[in-house]
């Protein structure tokens, strides 16, 4: 069989995690409209019959201004050797910028194959797009270029076989059915953090950070009991998570308990807790204790 490792890069809000679910099938990482929201390496796995592609979502290529920002760099710089080749996602609805021409000039220092995707051709004028792909053509040497919508799942088959064609021989590196190497703990954590970040929105997505206290058989049977706790970084940002009579904390609990319910076919009881850690995002030790 075929099989080989893929890493997908691109600045912050660019798509990678909505191409990601799209190659793989299914939902593996969390997307949502704020930028940087990936913060681990992710794994996704495509299987199809002799052939097995090893996705890397990674988090967007940005200048950082905090620990955590330097850390989610290093994580996307670390997958830049190592794979067969990279896929390079630019945002067309948006353009394209200093930042893609930034991380064009990191590839070029690699000698992994890149596959250049222009992104979000759902979202503006048709005439845009070739004047988009000519500037995008011209930031590196590309091996190709490819338009596609993520979202919408456009030109998708086309680039799996674009990757596919770029596979070595090799062996399975995951078993059949394995659509992900994240655990169910950091899964859940995500999708928690996912629902925080969307009711959210600009309030303070950099600030949170989710984590899985314990996952458990509840006492009713076929009922999962998860405990987590939302951590802030500023005494202040407590009482936005919270809301109102805790009707923020309520509404993530709740879209978060229902979208579990569907992704794990399991009934689930979320108890959320909100704790502050202070400037955790400037803190190297409450860094690894957050999981980061
Ligand atoms: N219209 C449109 N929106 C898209 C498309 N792909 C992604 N988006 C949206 O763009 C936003 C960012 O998507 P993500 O997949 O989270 O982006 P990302 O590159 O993983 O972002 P970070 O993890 O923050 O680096 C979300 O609101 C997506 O719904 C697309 O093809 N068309
Ligand atoms: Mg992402």
């Amino acid at each position: 069989m075929r099989s080989g490792f893929c890493a997908i890069v691109g600045r912050p809000n660019v798509g990678k995690s909505t191409l990601l679910n799209a190659l793989v099938g299914q939902k593996v990482a969390i997307t949502t409209p704020v930028p940087q929201t990936t913060r681990h390496a992710i794994r996704g796995v495509l299987h199809q019959p002799d052939l097995q592609i090893v996705l890397v979502d990674t988090p967007g290529l940005h200048k950082p201004r905090t620990l955590l920002g330097s850390r989610l760099n290093e994580v996307a710089r670390g997958t830049l050797s190592g794979v067969d080749v990279v896929v390079f996602i630019v945002d067309g609805a948006t353009g394209i910028g200093q930042g893609d021409r930034f991380i064009a000039g990191l590839l070029a220092q690699v000698d992994t194959p890149v596959i250049a995707a222009l992104n979000k051709v759902d979202a503006y004028a048709r005439a845009k797009q070739l004047p988009q792909l000519s500037r995008l053509a011209a930031l590196g040497d590309f091996a190709e270029i490819v338009p596609l919508s993520a979202a919408r799942g456009d030109n998708v088959d086309v680039l799996v076989d674009l990757i596919a064609a770029r596979m070595p021989q090799g062996p399975a590196y995951f078993p059949d059915g394995q659509v992900s190497d994240q655990d169910v703990d950091r899964f859940v954590a995500e999708i928690i953090r996912e629902k925080a970040l969307t009711l959210m929105r600009e309030e303070l997505p950099h600030s949170l950070a989710v984590v899985v206290e314990e996952m458990a058989p509840g006492e009713t049977e076929g009922v999962l009991a998860v405990t987590a706790t939302l951590y802030v970084e500023r005494a202040s940002q407590k009482g936005i998570v919270i809301g109102r009579g805790g009707a923020v904390q309520r509404d993530i609990g709740g879209g978060a308990r229902s979208e579990l319910e569907v992704l794990l076919g399991t009934r689930v009881f979320l108890d959320l807790r909100v704790k502050l850690s202070k400037e955790w995002q400037r803190d190297a030790k409450k860094l690894e204790r957050l999981g980061y």
